[in-house]
């Protein structure tokens, strides 16, 4: 028989080459497995079914790398993506990791690094072009501050917008077809983070010169470290037309970034997540950003990146089963889900017709929601009784 939760092409899983690449190196502890070449990470992506990949400059190249050692690097990369057939879905800058970036990268106070940072983006945003990209994902990495009068928070705006400007107009300069995703963060790095919440970044965008160019990659776990639902957040992106990405993975409540494989952490909120966007239009990549944990050897990295897609594909085969339960169909009528589309004014109307209105208020208090048997419903299918 064939096994209905293996990955195949169309599902569009992907990964950031610095998941299965990471070496499990934390505050406390240093790396707990050795690193691993962009190369390897794409064959044994290939291998487990993935279908594309997401890079930071510099998980292909050290941040050191003479121009002979990027040049070989990044041929080493192409092979491999050659060898695979894994494309590039989406491309980003490592804006946090070298100590230039200590203070930030685009809203560092000091100009000359916010100037590096535009120069490193630009850079890479070339390779990203060549190789192929779409999407060109933005997270802040360290904008962001530990404390009051260090960073003047509306000034860092006006330069974060600066940037983001300056980076739209390099896109349509040079002819690229690349759109860029901010990836909102509460905190981690550092203490508070610029943007750090979906509707802090759509905001931002509404202020941007190309506002077009830009939208959001929410990412699981950092929702959940803001106490926030992942799920509305995808919702409120989709419904602007501005969820360009998304970086799956799994997190229990407010705490550090836990970035545990998908479906572990709220499998409630994960299984909410598969049903919104497998019924949307969103058309990117099913991404996952996550670490396999410290305590893994590498045949533990390569089960838990198997598992974020075979998680994902058991949460999408029980939402639609969910959604073709005749149960849900008549439960969801009793909610009176489907009303809430119909708009509440009718064709025509105006305020006075809602003013002039008679209601029964005490009726109305009383009805009841039906929302429990509905969300019951949801529960029983999720925890595989239905
Ligand atoms: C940090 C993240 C980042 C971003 C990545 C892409 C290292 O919490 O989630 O992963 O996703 O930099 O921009
Ligand atoms: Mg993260
Ligand atoms: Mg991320």
């Amino acid at each position: 028989m064939t096994d209905p939760y293996a990955p195949q092409p169309q599902d569009r899983f992907s990964f950031g080459l610095w998941t299965v690449g990471w070496q499990g190196v934390d505050v406390f502890g240093p790396a707990t497995r050795p690193p691993m070449s962009a190369e390897r990470a794409v064959a044994g992506l290939a291998e487990i079914g993935a279908y594309g990949v997401n890079f930071h400059d510099n998980d292909v190249y050290a941040f050191e790398a003479s121009a002979a050692e990027k040049a070989e690097r990044i041929a080493a990369f192409r092979r491999a993506l050659d060898a695979t057939g894994l494309v590039v879905t989406t491309a980003t800058t490592n804006l946090f990791g070298h100590p230039v970036f200590k203070d930030g990268a685009f809203t560092a106070n000091d100009r000359d690094v916010r100037r590096f940072a535009l120069r490193k983006v630009m850079d890479n945003l070339d390779l990203a072009a060549e190789l192929g990209a779409e999407v060109y994902v933005c997270w802040g990495g360290r904008e962001g501050a530990e404390s009051g009068a260090a960073k003047d928070v509306r000034v860092a705006l006006d330069r974060y917008k600066e940037a983001f400007d300056v980076l739209g107009a390099y896109v349509t300069d040079q002819g690229y077809g690349l759109r860029f995703a901010i990836e909102p963060k509460p905190n981690e790095p550092r203490g508070d983070l610029l943007l750090p919440t979906v509707g802090h970044a759509l905001a931002f965008i509404g202020e941007l010169e190309r506002p077009e160019l830009v939208g959001v990659n929410p990412e699981v776990g950092h929702e959940e470290m803001a106490g926030l639902n992942y799920a509305h957040g995808l919702a409120q992106a989709l419904w602007h037309g501005k969820l360009f990405h998304i970086d799956l993975n799994g997190q229990h409540g407010p705490r550090y970034d836990q970035d545990l494989r998908f479906g572990a952490g709220d499998a409630r909120g994960a299984f909410w997540v598969a049903d919104l966007i497998d019924a949307s239009d969103y058309a990117g990549p099913i991404h996952f950003d996550f670490k396999p944990p410290r305590t893994e050897d590498d045949a533990g990295v390569w089960a838990s990146a198997r598992a974020c897609m075979r998680n994902w594909l058991i949460l999408r085969a029980k939402s639609r089963a969910f959604r073709a339960d005749p149960d849900v169909a008549e439960a969801l009528r009793e909610a009176r889900v489907d009303e809430l589309a119909r708009p509440t004014l009718a064709p025509g109307e105006t305020w006075r017709d809602v003013r002039a209105a008679s209601l029964d208020i005490a009726a109305l208090a009383a009805r009841g929601a039906a929302f429990e048997r509905l969300d019951q419903l949801a529960l029983e299918h999720l925890y595989g009784v239905r």
